[in-house]
């Protein structure tokens, strides 16, 4: 296995067994895996067909003693990237191509991080809400609540655009980024959903927590910009605690209501 290193050109883990590998896997991040298919405890392409699933961004090479076609093409549709007959595997031919994999797996992981940042502010966009909330579902063990999810729009902020000029209605969409991604803690998930319009996925196990949270969300939006004369922005937020069965469909519409009795109440405020 191949793994990024500053120093040297490769830095390799040597594992004798799929088992060690999958392991390996799991606990560090490789830029490529070279897969004999020979190895004792598997069927080879099975274990393929594992990594793959487990871990779709990183490409797998085979190597086999055994040129068939079909098993070229078993391994492929298992998921490898590129299958190599030992026996032509002459001088540098694995070096360069082991780092021109790795060349476009970074072109990769750049293209699927732009697609995943607003432009404006920096922060995830609403394909990263998406992701980052399958994420959490994912790794949620049970059924008890984990996680909640507040959604956080700028007051009457037309009226901002309209008084003071689309560039500056920009710098408070980018300073509102900035603050929610301040008053959260590290591993939250701060997205702008579109418009003047955020979301944060955050730990919390109650209603109380979340019910807190979504407070210190609030309130993070209360400034004054430093426009002539002085531009006063506030948010409203809704938030819910996310049950294990829900979609973000399903909770972002609970906490879009919450939003709305938030606005409804007068702004400037947060309910869940
Ligand atoms: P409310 O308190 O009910 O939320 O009122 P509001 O004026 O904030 O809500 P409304 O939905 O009526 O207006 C949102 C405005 O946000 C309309 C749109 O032109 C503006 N907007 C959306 N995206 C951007 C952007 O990227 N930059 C700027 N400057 N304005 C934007
Ligand atoms: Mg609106
Ligand atoms: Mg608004
Ligand atoms: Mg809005």
């Amino acid at each position: 296995m191949l793994r990024r290193s500053r120093d040297v050109e490769f830095e390799i883990d040597h594992v004798h067994t799929a088992a060690e590998a999958i392991g390996k896997l799991d606990l560090n991040s490789y830029d490529l895996v070279i897969f004999d298919l020979g190895l004792p405890d598997n069927d080879g392409v099975a274990a393929i067909h594992r990594i793959s699933l487990a871990h779709p961004s990183t490409p797998v090479f085979v190597l086999s003693g055994d040129e068939r076609h079909e098993i070229a093409i078993a391994a492929i549709e298992a998921g490898a990237q590129d299958f190599l007959p030992k026996q032509h595997l002459a001088g540098q031919l694995l070096t360069r191509m082991a780092a021109m994999s790795i060349a476009r797996q970074k072109r990769l992981r750049t293209a699927e991080l732009a697609s995943l940042t607003d432009s404006l502010t920096g922060i995830g966009n609403r394909r990263a809400t998406d992701h980052a909330f399958e994420r959490r579902q994912r790794r949620r063990v049970g059924g008890s609540p984990v996680f909640g999810l507040a959604m956080i729009d700028i007051d009457r902020f037309k009226s901002i655009n309209d008084l003071y000029g689309h560039d500056v209605g920009d710098e408070v969409i980018r300073e509102v980024a900035f603050k929610l991604s301040k008053a959260s803690d590290p591993d939250w998930d701060v997205c702008r959903h579109g418009g003047e319009e955020f979301t944060v996925l955050f730990s919390s196990s109650s209603i109380e927590e979340t019910n807190l949270i979504a407070d210190r969300l609030q309130s993070s939006c209360t400034f004054s910009h430093g426009a002539a004369p002085v531009a006063r922005v506030t948010a409203s937020c809704g938030a819910t605690l996310v049950e294990h069965d829900d979609t973000f469909r399903s909770a972002s519409k609970r906490a879009d209501y919450a939003l709305y009795a938030s606005k409804q109440g007068g702004r400037c405020r947060s309910f869940i």
